[in-house]
């Protein structure tokens, strides 16, 4: 059969050029300011490993934070991972001195220029904050490293001052440009605006960093990727200050099948990347999450269940092995005929249509919900599907 997806990528335009995007991840700087999530070194340095291992690009952390963080920041710098390991403080020569001492690639520092940050959380004036930010790159700059430079709470600023900042810090020669939507306020088409407009007068490579406040973290981060931007901030599961930024799973996933941007992900990791963070927050994620959730590849209803036991891909994007999640089938008062005759055929119960009429009436009638769920995939998925091709109905 052709792809059932077809279709659908002609909309999404996905062969208009795969371009390569790049992935940072926050986990450990953005994640850590999540309530609740505090990391031992050994767990930050074992995440380090894993999203090295996964293949993102770069991996953020902020040696200023505490002095656990500092060292954690230079173990992980000493480890010689293939990703680029960004030391994230603020715009001060102090703070750089800090990340200096880690013996960093690359460092990140950030500066609030809307009005409202500058006047109510820096308190300095638009010619402070300009002078600042080119003083912090050239600092960098002169000390050899590689500087990402974020214009915080950029979608507030003043377009016109943002610019300005922008290209005095690409003349003092910094690296990227993170545009964050730092209150996710945006909506996606304001993001591809927001992107673009820099995107056309500055050549700097650019970042995009978004809120979830509304929940259009996913969709403004990709937006600014279509304007130009080609690289997305991630976190694990998306945690992050308040309601966090997009989750690796649903951007590396986005990336590879609706994007088809070249990349060596091992998706196959996400699930387990999602529930080590689990475990080591005490964070359960809701059950709904996207991909890494245990409900994401759960299929209930009875009209869902004859169709997934035919072919999963009538109610499934992408098969759960490719993210390293579990399809399962949940039999209850949902089940219906075709749902029930599987359940029979599992128990080594013959073939009959009357019985399972029965069967589906008396789950119905029980009224407890969902009984029972069984896992479909290996041996038993191939099994169920078989019988399914050859059976007439
Ligand atoms: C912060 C601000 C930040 C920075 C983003 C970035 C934001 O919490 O320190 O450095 O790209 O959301 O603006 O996370
Ligand atoms: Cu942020």
């Amino acid at each position: 059969m052709s792809d059932p997806n077809y279709y659908a990528h002609l909309y999404n335009e996905y062969d208009k050029k795969p371009r390569r995007i790049h992935v940072l991840d926050s986990t450990l700087r953005e994640g850590e300011q999540h309530p609740g999530v505090t990391f031992t070194n050994k767990q930050r340095i074992q995440i380090a490993w894993m999203l090295d291992y996964f293949g993102v690009d770069q991996i953020e952390i902020s040696p200023v934070v505490s002095e656990d963080h500092f060292e954690a920041t230079k173990t992980i710098i000493k480890q010689g991972l293939k990703a680029d390991i960004v030391a994230h403080v603020r715009a001060l020569k102090e703070d750089v001195d800090v990340a200096l001492k880690c013996d960093p690639k690359w460092t990140a520092t950030y500066l609030g220029i809307s009005d409202i940050h500058l006047k109510d959380k820096l308190r300095i004036t638009r010619e402070e904050a300009l002078r600042r930010a080119v003083e912090t790159v050239e600092y960098a700059k002169s000390h050899g490293l590689k500087m990402r430079f974020t214009v915080e709470d950029g979608s507030r600023a003043d377009p016109e001052f943002l610019l300005k900042v922008c290209k005095a810090i690409e003349e003092a020669g910094v690296d990227r440009i993170s545009l964050p939507d730092t209150v996710g306020i945006m909506r996606p088409k304001g993001m591809f605006n927001f992107v673009k407009m820099v995107k056309e007068k500055i050549k700097v490579p650019l970042d995009v960093h978004c809120h979830n406040d509304i929940g259009l973290a996913v969709a403004n981060a990709f937006a600014g990727v279509d304007a130009g931007a080609d690289q997305i901030h991630t976190t694990i599961d998306g945690v992050g200050e308040r309601t966090g930024i997009p989750s690796l799973a649903e951007v590396a996933v986005a990336m590879t099948y609706l994007y088809k941007s070249p990349n060596d992900f091992r998706l196959d990791m996400l699930t387990d990347l999602s529930r080590l963070i689990e475990e080591y927050t005490g964070i359960v994620p809701y059950d709904s999450k996207p991909l890494v959730g245990p409900t994401a590849y759960k299929h209930k209803a009875g009209t869902h269940l004859s169709a997934i036991l035919r072919n999963p891909a009538a109610y499934e994007p992408i098969p759960p092995r490719v993210v390293g999640n579990r399809r399962k089938i949940v039999f209850g008062e949902l089940a219906g005929k075709g749902g029930s005759a599987y359940l029979m055929s599992l128990l080594g119960l013959p073939k009959n249509d009357e019985q399972a009429k029965a069967v589906a009436a008396g789950l119905k009638n029980l009224r407890m919900g969902d009984l029972l769920e069984i896992p479909l995939d290996g041996k038993l998925e191939r099994k169920i599907i078989n019988d399914a091709k050859s059976s007439k109905d």
